[in-house]
C-alpha cells in the first residue's frame, strides 16, 4: 500500500516512521508513506499555502492551487481522504475499508481548512477522528496510518494479534494477566492457569461480552455475535 500526506508540517511525521511497527511495516515494503510539504506547491514568489477568507471572518484558509498541483504528482487509482472535524467519524470498520486501498492520499487541513472547490473536485471522502478540535489533520492522519497499516498483510508477526483486538467482532477485549500468579494478593483467575484451551476460550469470550456490556453497551447493538 502507498500512503502520501500532504502537510504543511511534514517534520511531524518523521519521528513517527521511524519507530515501532509503522517502521517495521516499511522496512518491510507493506506500506510506502510519503510526505509533501504543501509550501514546496505554492504558485506565488511568496511561497503562500494559505489567504484570507472571502466575505471576511477570523482565521485563514488553505489556497487551492497547492493542494492541486501537490496532488496532481500522486499516482492512480487512489482514494483522497480530507481529515477534518466535519468528516466523518473514524472507526474499525473504517480502517479495514481503507487497508484494502492500493494508493491513499491524506490532505492534512490547517486553520479554518482547505478552499472548497479542492473539496469538491479532489476530496472522495471527509474523515474526523472524534467530536473535538484539533489543530490541524497532522495528528489524525497519523491515527488513521497506524490503524490501518498495522491491518496490512504480514505487518503483525502473528495473525491472532488482529483477530484478539478490541473491536474485532465489534466487542471490547478480554482482561490479560501475566506474572506473577499472586500479585499483592490479588490472583490470576483460576481458569487461565488450567491449560484447558476450550474452557479459557470460552472466558474470554463472555469476558469480552462482559466487558463490552459494563462499559460500552453502545457497541453490542452492532456486534457481530454467534448463535453462541
Ligand atoms: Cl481530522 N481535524 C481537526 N482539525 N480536528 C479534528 C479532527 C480532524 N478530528 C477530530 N478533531
Amino acid at each position: 500500500m502507498r500512503i502520501d500526506i500532504i502537510t504543511i508540517f511534514p517534520e511531524l511525521f518523521k519521528p513517527f516512521l521511524q519507530f515501532g511497527i509503522i517502521k517495521k511495516a516499511c522496512e518491510k515494503n507493506a506500506v510506502d508513506i510519503q510526505t509533501f510539504d504543501l509550501r514546496n506547491y505554492a504558485t506565488d514568489k511568496h511561497q503562500m499555502v494559505d489567504d484570507y477568507p472571502y466575505g471576511g471572518g477570523p482565521g485563514m484558509v488553505l489556497k487551492p492551487e497547492p493542494i492541486w498541483r501537490a496532488l496532481d504528482e500522486l499516482p492512480h487509482p487512489r482514494r483522497v481522504v480530507f481529515l477534518t472535524p466535519q468528516g466523518q467519524t473514524f472507526d474499525q470498520e473504517k480502517a479495514w475499508e481503507l487497508s484494502q486501498e492500493k494508493n491513499l492520499a491524506l490532505i492534512c487541513g490547517r486553520y479554518e481548512g482547505i478552499d472548497e472547490r479542492v473539496r469538491e473536485k479532489l476530496v472522495d471522502e471527509e474523515i474526523s477522528i472524534g467530536d473535538y478540535v484539533l489543530n490541524g489533520g497532522e495528528v489524525p492522519a497519523m491515527v488513521i496510518m497506524e490503524a490501518v497499516i498495522r491491518l496490512l498483510p504480514d505487518v503483525l508477526g502473528d495473525e491472532d494479534s488482529v483477530v484478539g483486538d478490541s473491536f474485532y467482532q465489534g466487542l471490547l477485549d478480554h482482561p490479560h494477566y501475566t506474572r506473577p500468579e499472586e500479585f499483592k494478593g490479588q490472583r490470576v483467575p483460576q481458569v487461565l492457569l488450567s491449560g484447558d484451551h476450550k474452557k479459557i476460550a470460552n472466558w474470554r469470550k463472555k469476558e469480552r461480552l462482559r466487558q463490552t456490556l459494563l462499559k460500552r453497551p453502545d457497541l453490542l447493538k452492532k456486534a457481530n455475535l454467534d448463535s453462541e
